[in-house]
């Protein structure tokens, strides 16, 4: 029986094809991540992550970024964030598989995607290490006088790193373009939320450095657009940095190699999942006239083929060569084993 939950909605600037854009954004999110954890359990690929109950923000937060223009510097759980700016699940899978074709050469870790076309930092895994590296790419822009922003994300977990202050204090002092987007899933693996802070509302820091703090419902897609698109421009043109807070829920275990039922309860997850982002903006756009029910089956059907084509394509490229192991790590001549 699924809960009556409110899918009333405010659709601010967006078009039908937008909205349903946002929604292909998510059923590619979810239908990728469940492919990861499908070609671990065969045994296929070493590992894969699981951004589950984050797909409204980050299809929300892409839709505001401005592709072309903006930076995005995401972390590790932002596979929707990366297909929202143009990741193609074929790119996906390679990394997934390890293959040479990968951007990395199948070196990176899965699921730490780069790319210089589409403004896409490299991720690093080294949690809240990509804030430094978000505020110096937003004061070069400040330096350059260019109208960009960055766009930067982190977890919850994420705001107790020395580092994450440091960049806070000195996006603020500087007035950088940047904007940091915190997905509030309450949990850092097997940490909650009350073993992390003392006050559970991560927004409210943003006024302690000088910077406007703003929260929202990280379960509504178009409510995050609304917020990430607010900060975005306002630091495009000038206006300085901003925090924003989209609570969320992870759902699944925190990756592959995880087993969450050892630190949290079958009914705190049961009790979220009422507020599920994926069923909850299809029901939204099915009871607001934006799809029919058969719009929403030909949509995910059409994701799954995509899934299924990328998922056959990547797995039958080669892996690297073991000759190639040093080959755009170290510079020309340098052997490293003589
Ligand atoms: C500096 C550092 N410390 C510890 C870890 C191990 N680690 C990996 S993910 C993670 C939890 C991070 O939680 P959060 O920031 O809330 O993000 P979430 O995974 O929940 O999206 C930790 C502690 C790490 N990668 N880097
Ligand atoms: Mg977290």
């Amino acid at each position: 029986m699924v809960p009556k939950v409110d899918t009333s909605f405010e659709r601010h600037d967006l078009t039908d094809e937008q909205l349903v854009a946002l929604l292909r954004t998510m059923v590619a999110h979810r239908t990728l991540e469940s492919r990861g954890f499908q070609l671990n359990r065969q045994g296929k690929i070493p590992f894969a992550s699981a951004g589950e109950g984050h797909e409204a923000v980050q299809a929300g937060a892409a839709m505001a970024f401005r592709r072309g223009v903006d930076v995005l510097v995401p972390y590790y759980r932002d596979l929707g964030l990366d297909i929202g700016i143009g990741v193609t699940a074929y790119e996906i899978l390679l990394s997934l598989f390890g293959r040479a074709a990968d951007h990395s050469a199948g070196r990176q870790f899965p699921h730490h995607y780069a790319s210089r076309k589409l403004g896409l930092y490299s991720i690093s895994s080294v949690i809240a290490a990509q804030l430094p590296h978000a505020v110096g790419a937003a004061y070069a822009m400040k330096l350059r006088g260019e109208e960009r922003a960055v766009l930067t994300t982190c977890g919850d977990g994420a705001t107790s790193e020395g580092e994450w202050h440091e960049s806070m204090n000195f996006a603020a002092i500087h007035r950088l373009p940047v904007v940091v987007l915190c997905e509030n899933n309450e949990w850092a693996i097997s940490t909650p939320l009350s073993k992390q802070m003392a006050q559970p509302d991560i927004y409210k820091r943003a006024e302690g450095y000088g910077m406007p703090g703003v929260l929202v419902d990280g379960m509504d897609p178009v409510a995050c657009y609304a917020a990430v698109k607010t900060a975005l421009d306002r630091a495009r043109s000038g206006g300085g940095p901003a925090l924003v807070e989209a609570k969320c829920y992870r759902f699944l275990a925190h990756t592959t190699d995880d087993d969450d039922r050892t630190y949290r309860s079958r009914d705190e997850v049961a009790e979220r999942r009422k507020r599920d982002p994926v069923p909850l903006f299809e029901r939204t756009l099915i009871e607001n006239g934006v799809m029919t029910a058969d719009d929403v089956e030909a949509l995910k059907r059409s994701v799954l083929d995509e899934t299924n084509e990328a998922t056959d394509r990547a797995e039958a490229m080669p892996y690297p060569k073991p000759e190639d192991l040093y080959t755009n790590v170290y510079s020309a001549n340098f052997q490293p084993w003589q």
